[in-house]
């Protein structure tokens, strides 16, 4: 199979709780994660265009759903991240509701769920994951930051992320800062795609 590129990728919503999705017009694959885990520069990185969605040092900044489109009818979709200890209770409840809203829609063909290649998952990953598992959608995992870790230690660390959630026992490692893992994830969407489009 020849590697798949993301072609004349655009933002195109942000959506909040109560918003209106857009019309959905191909396949949906939503990133989730960790505050700080990685998820929009993830996005950034395969769309090669580090201005597309907004970046942090500071976690827990995004409370909107954002929709971006890619090689004209299929969605990205960059999901607000949990764990921000310091959230008021109200701020946490508001996030479930929006992501149980999404992720209950059906809209969503398949989730990278992202986790830090250098710690294990915690209750909220576990939380997050038995959701994915809950809704049925096909989910793939992706230790983010493997640049943080000796490249000899990556693979097991990676696969040990997974293990540790309970789910079969492979994670993608990858790093938007090197560039590992990037075309794994891009060929990854792309049969997603085909799939998709051979299904239908
Ligand atoms: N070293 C390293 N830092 C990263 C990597 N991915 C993201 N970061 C940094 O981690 C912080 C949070 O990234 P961001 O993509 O905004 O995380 P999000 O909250 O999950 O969307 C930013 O300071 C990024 O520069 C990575 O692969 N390696
Ligand atoms: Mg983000």
């Amino acid at each position: 199979m020849q590697d798949f590129i993301i072609k004349n990728p655009k933002f195109i919503t942000s959506v909040g709780l109560g918003g209106v999705y857009p019309e959905k017009t191909g396949v949906e694959v939503a990133m989730v994660g960790k505050s700080n885990v990685g998820k929009s520069s993830l996005i950034n990185s395969i769309c090669n265009n580090y201005k597309l969605a907004k970046t942090s040092q500071h976690p827990g900044k995004t409370r909107l759903i954002n929709f971006f489109n890619i090689n004209t009818s299929h969605h990205l979709v960059d999901l607000p991240g949990y764990g921000f200890a310091k959230a008021p209770k109200i701020e946490q409840q508001k996030w479930g509701e929006l992501i149980d809203r999404y992720l209950s829609s059906g809209r969503v063909t398949h989730i990278f769920m992202l986790i830090d290649i250098r710690h294990d998952p915690t209750a909220e990953d576990r939380q997050m994951f038995n959701w994915i598992l809950y809704y049925g959608i096909p989910f793939t995992l992706v230790a983010t930051k493997a640049d943080k870790l000796a490249v000899s230690r990556r693979k097991q660390a990676a696969n040990q992320v997974a293990k540790a959630l309970g789910a079969p026992p492979y994670a993608v490692p990858f790093s938007s800062e090197s560039g590992q893992g990037r075309q794994e994830i891009l060929n990854m969407l792309g049969a997603i795609i085909t799939d998709s489009c051979s299904a239908n």
